[in-house]
């Protein structure tokens, strides 16, 4: 066991840190409060290699191992979590999904562009009525022989706006349940494809969130990811892989409002000292230092598991439960050591403790995570 990061890790941690102080940080209080989608920055992030990290350089990715992303999710998450998802979703739901799962053909067409952030995706799993209940899909993609016709509506779609390609899990035979759905990729300026109003969300809101209807649309055959029938599972295995990418979120979240608490209260005085000097203070830190640090190794070892080829689905599971509870109480004790200057925006805490919300809802709830992980305990 080796706990020490290799040169290379390393350099994409500087790299990281680097373009989230320089590139993030100046706009993203601006970009937070007028949901201002960060169209610039993902341009300078695909430039970086940071929209297909993982993915193999033959398809236009970075080839890197899944510890190299967790490290650029937390650097970036640190600082804004409303570009972080883009750059989840784009590496770990849609080029992990087409690079595993895709055929040769696909991975010209739509994995290239993808994996050199040339444009992005998005994943559309979830519904009105379908979220956590990932099986009760109302959208119907009827098979047409050549073609599938798409009708439903996606909610809460990251990247909904902005992404070129869609990833849409759809029922083809109602008669199989889970059996016969499927994932369908298709291209946003296909007739019949509209993108809803944007959500007006409690945080990460720089990235675009959208619903997204679909009325009678014309997907070709060779356009399906998979056997016929094989669309849950495809969710499934990626979210799997997703997960991941949204702990190591969570932990960039948790760290980059533990790093503000920790100056924070090295300058404050209270009480004729600085507040750090106060035992109150340095147990707080001490208890976010030690749920971070356990977090960013759950996120390692579920990384681990991932490049190792064995099975990560319980570590990824466990990862994301525990980093993103993490998440929330560290931006909330964070705000707690700013005092009233916690509460305003100018310090930045604020927005860590709306954005860390999130993440205990997304791809999949705290309590689907749970659902997980008993399984495996119990199977
Ligand atoms: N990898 C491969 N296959 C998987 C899998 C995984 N990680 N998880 C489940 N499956 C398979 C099962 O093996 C089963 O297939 P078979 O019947 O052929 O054996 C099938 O998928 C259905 O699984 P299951 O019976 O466990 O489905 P449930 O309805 O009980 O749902 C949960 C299981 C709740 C875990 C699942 O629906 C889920 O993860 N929901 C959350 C989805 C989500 O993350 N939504 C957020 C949207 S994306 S922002």
């Amino acid at each position: 066991m080796d706990f020490q990061l290799t040169e290379e890790h390393l350099m994409i941690q500087k790299a990281a840190r680097d373009f989230a102080k320089n590139e993030l940080l100046p706009g993203v209080i601006e970009r937070d409060e007028k949901m201002i989608y960060p169209a610039e920055q993902v341009k300078k992030m695909a430039e970086l290699g940071f929209l297909g990290m993982m993915t193999d350089p033959k398809y236009g990715g970075g080839g890197m191992d899944t510890i190299s992303y967790v490290i650029a999710m937390e650097e970036i998450s640190k600082v804004e979590a409303g570009i972080s998802v883009v750059m989840s979703v784009n590496n770990s739901l849609v080029c992990w999904g087409l690079e595993t799962f895709g055929t040769e053909e696909q991975k010209q067409k739509y994995l290239i562009p993808l994996a050199t952030g040339e444009i992005t995706g998005a994943f559309c799993l979830s519904e009105p009525e379908a979220g956590s209940d990932a099986t009760s899909q109302r959208t119907t993609a009827i098979d047409k022989g050549d073609h599938y016709i798409v009708n439903g509506t996606k909610n809460w779609i990251t990247n909904g706006n902005s992404a070129s390609v869609y990833l849409v899990i759809a029922q083809t035979n109602t008669e199989l349940g889970h059996r016969g759905i499927n994932a369908l990729i298709v291209e946003k300026d296909t007739e019949g494809v509209t993108v809803g109003a944007k959500e007006n969300k409690m945080g990460i809101r720089a990235s675009d969130t959208h619903s997204i209807m679909f009325q009678d649309v014309v997907v070709p055959k060779e356009n399906r990811i998979g056997e016929d029938g094989f669309g849950f599972k495809f969710a499934m295995k990626t979210l799997a892989g997703g997960r991941i990418g949204i702990a190591a979120q969570a932990l960039g979240i948790a760290s980059g409002a533990y790093e503000l608490a920790v100056a924070y209260s090295k300058e404050r005085k209270a009480f004729g000292t600085e507040i750090a000097n106060h035992q109150a203070i340095q147990f707080k830190l001490a208890d976010m230092a030690t749920e971070i640090e356990a977090s960013r190794m759950l996120c390692f070892k579920a990384a681990w598991l991932k490049d190792q080829n064995k099975d990560y689905n319980m570590a990824s599971a466990i990862a994301k439960v525990f980093a993103s509870e993490t998440a929330m109480r560290t931006t909330t004790e964070a705000v707690q050591v700013h005092g009233g200057y916690g509460y305003v925006k100018e310090y930045h805490v604020e927005r860590l403790m709306r954005d860390a919300k999130i993440t205990q809802i997304y791809e999949g709830t705290s309590e689907v995570q749970r659902i997980v992980i008993s399984r495996s305990v119990l199977r």
